[in-house]
């Protein structure tokens, strides 16, 4: 009887943390390349933190890449061209699809990147505008 009590509160304790592994930081993809070392959302047109003609960088809200012109881009400017981004700010980014914070997004948590934005999200060469919280907290 009583190993059958031990028993039973080990599978509870397992289902116990089912949720705390879920509401756990999600997976950090990199670390942080030489080439962002400011406090900015920095962003390639190519995976691994590797870009032709520079590094695109924010330091915070910004509805619509296409204005900053970027030659080796399809369109000749940052719209529809992040492969890979490493987030060096303090506060969460929202990577949007669609211009003006539409469609789908990203969420990139402070300190954090995606090397390869099509393993690791459903972005690669379509982010259009990216939003800033006032925090880390990406819950905005
Ligand atoms: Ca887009």
């Amino acid at each position: 009887m009583h190993r059958q009590i031990l028993a039973t509160v080990a599978v509870f304790a397992t289902a116990l943390a089912v949720p705390l592994t879920v509401g756990s930081p999600a997976q950090a993809y990199g670390t942080r390349p030489a080439s962002c070392n400011t406090a900015s959302l920095c962003f390639y047109n190519f995976i691994q933190f590797r870009e032709s003609d520079g590094v695109g960088k924010v330091t915070g809200s910004n509805p619509h890449l296409g204005v900053f012109s970027h030659a080796t881009c399809k369109d000749g400017t940052w719209n529809n061209c992040m492969s890979s981004v490493w987030n060096a700010t303090s506060r969460c980014f929202h990577l949007h699809n669609g211009t003006d914070y539409t469609l789908g997004y990203h969420n990139l948590a402070p300190n954090d990147g995606y090397t390869d934005m099509g393993a690791q999200t459903s972005l690669n060469n379509r982010v259009s505008s990216v939003r800033a919280g006032s925090t880390g907290n990406c819950n905005f």
